[in-house]
């Protein structure tokens, strides 16, 4: 990582939220004056004592401290000592958080000094992937985790339990750490995000960040929406033109969907494979598993914009599947990438073998990109209306003998899915892949409330949960909210309070709720400055919903502890929604 935690991090201070208060005389100048000084001395002296109490996000399982309480001390003689194998990348992590934010390196060794200690080793614990044990006591911070990610996680409730600088260039903060012994272990193995860079591109550096956001909540699936109607964003060699032509759009429109103009302004990028390597790897390092979507068959507009063969009816203009009044901006003669928002009619044709050939070849350059288990097919949100005038896809069903267009959206996924079995991998869908007759090894992603997830669980699939109305991280999460949302509401309260496994479910069954996953749909979120803003706090609230055992949850507990994660927020210069931490009837 070498300094890369949070590439792109400008030194500047994070007391943004600290602004001065408007004066109405010279008067009151002084005294706000006076008051600014005093609350800085109070701040400047709590620095190095009052933060560094106890406040973990997620909630770990058990802590509990030594009567008599005690602190160790992190200093520059400190050292980090990998006792376990394979356990560099961990210190590294370690290593240059402590740089960043505290301006201390530590010497790591395998040479255990006996006390001034940070000790990385392994214990066994059955209790799964992520598992760890921690103690600090006068010797050291000793972490003992049940296999590798155990061991990061723990070093993730470390950096927590460090007191908070309040600049940047805190390199003065003592770093007290109080005795304690912590037992830690996820409740969920599924514990993810989902980023859409289609509707909106974010940068390399931006897509590191997120995932250090994911690494920071002890979060392990990055699940990374590539392609869409508005973007193609992930360069395949064999096809040039998907990003040549289908990374870009002429414009975007303006104000929420269908909008008031359009912007003119031509917006794209795309993720070359080098940019791809370079973040799995950033990713691999923070025990982080990416999961690739590409659109099929609908949400395919960019694609089919490239090859426009794509589409049951390559002639037919785009904007001709568009109400008149729509804004459009620069030419719109033929297949164009999408400018504006929602579902749209021109899908991947299901007749034509051109179709399967190319989302093969496509899958061929995406699979050895990507370590991870599964390939997300998507799935969601595609028209029939295509496939019911098309005489290829009408040819095809035919001859499958297949009965209405549902189930020849299930032909598509199935047909995909054994090639993409084929290669070693599983595949994901969100939850109209139901739709007449799942794949049989597929996991169903519950998008439109529970009731899919609920269905495939009873069907013996693997279930990730994201119901739009409890993990949309693109909905409002202010009543009066003053940045331009898709709308919707969901609070703080309503996320921390979701509860993944549903009650209409057997403790047999409810075993296939791999976990959840909260949605960053991006057609209202156009800067990564925005993008934390709507994650932050309602991400961190999700952590615990992932992690921390269900009798554990607290949500008084939650609301003292997000105090201290505001500042880790600001911290990390990482931009969040101050009104939704204060508890207020106007929100
Ligand atoms: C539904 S969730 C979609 C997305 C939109 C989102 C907006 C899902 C599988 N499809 O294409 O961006 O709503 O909230």
């Amino acid at each position: 990582m070498n300094g890369a935690l949070f590439p792109g991090q400008v030194d500047k201070p994070i007391l943004r939220s600290y602004q001065p208060a408007q004066s109405f005389s010279v008067h009151l100048q002084q005294i706000t004056f006076t008051m600014r000084l005093l609350s800085l001395l109070i701040l400047t002296l709590s620095a190095s004592t009052v933060f560094s109490q106890i406040n973990i996000i997620p909630q770990p399982v058990s802590i509990t401290q030594p009567k008599g309480s005690g602190n160790f001390t992190i200093t520059t003689s400190t050292t980090i000592v990998l006792a376990g194998g394979n356990l560099e990348k961990s210190a590294q992590y370690l290593n240059d958080y402590l740089q960043l934010f505290y301006h201390i390196k530590l010497e790591v060794t395998k040479n255990n000094p006996g006390q001034n200690t940070i000790v990385l080793n392994f214990d066994r614990m059955d209790k799964g992937k992520g598992a760890y044990g921690m103690n600090v006591d006068q010797k050291g911070v000793y972490i003992g985790g049940d296999n590798e990610e155990g061991v990061f996680y723990g070093i993730q409730t470390l950096i927590q339990l460090l007191p908070i600088p309040l600049t940047q260039n805190a390199g003065s903060t003592k770093l007290s750490i109080p005795y304690l012994s912590i037992t830690d272990y996820p409740r969920f193995a599924y514990r993810g995000l989902m980023l859409d860079a289609g509707r909106h591109f974010f940068p390399v550096s931006f897509v590191k960040k997120f995932i250090d956001y994911l690494a920071l909540h002890k979060m392990n699936y990055f699940h990374w929406h590539l392609t869409e109607d508005q973007g193609w964003r992930i360069e395949i060699k064999k096809y040039p033109r998907l990003t040549e032509v289908g990374a870009w759009r002429n414009g975007t429109i303006i104000g929420r969907f269908p909008g008031t103009g359009n912007d003119g302004q031509r917006y794209g990028g795309f993720y070359t494979q080098e940019d791809v390597k370079e973040i799995v790897a950033y990713a691999q390092a923070r025990y982080v598993t990416i999961i690739p979507e590409i659109e099929m068959p609908g949400h395919g507009g960019a694609a089919i914009a490239a090859y426009p063969n794509l589409s049951c009816f390559p002639d037919r203009t785009t904007k001709s599947e568009f109400p008149s009044n729509s804004f459009w901006s620069g030419d719109t003669t033929g297949k164009k990438v999408v400018q504006s928002w929602s579902v749209y009619k021109d899908v991947f044709c299901a007749g034509k073998e051109e179709t399967f050939t190319f989302l093969q070849d496509v899958l061929d350059e995406i699979i050895p990109l990507f370590p991870g288990p599964y390939i997300h097919v998507g799935g969601d949100e595609c028209p029939k209306d295509h496939w019911k005038q098309c005489p290829n896809c009408q040819k095809r069903m035919k001859d499958n003998r297949i009965s209405d267009e549902r189930s020849l959206q299930s032909y598509f996924v199935q047909r995909m899915e054994k090639y993409i079995n084929s290669k070693g991998k599983t595949i994901i869908g969100w939850d109209e892949i139901l739709e007449g007759g799942l794949a049989p090894n597929a996991v169903v992603m519950s998008w439109r409330g529970e009731k899919g997830g609920i269905e495939a669980a009873k069907q013996k699939h693997q279930v990730i949960m994201t119901p739009s109305d409890y993990v949309y991280l693109d909905y409002s999460q202010l009543k009066k909210e003053d940045t331009l949302t898709i709308g919707g509401y969901i609070d703080l309260e309503k996320i921390y309070k979701y509860e993944p496994s549903p009650k209409e479910l057997t403790a047999a069954q409810s075993k296939y709720i791999l976990g959840a996953q909260g949605n960053v749909w991006s057609e209202y979120i156009a800067y990564p400055a925005t993008l934390e803003y709507m994650i932050f706090p309602r991400a961190t609230a999700l952590s615990e919903v992932v992690w921390t055992p269900k009798v554990k949850k607290n949500w008084d507990g939650f609301q003292k502890r997000m105090q201290t994660q505001a500042r880790r927020y600001e911290l990390w210069n990482a931009q969040y929604c101050k009104a939704c931490l204060t508890k207020s009837s106007t929100k």
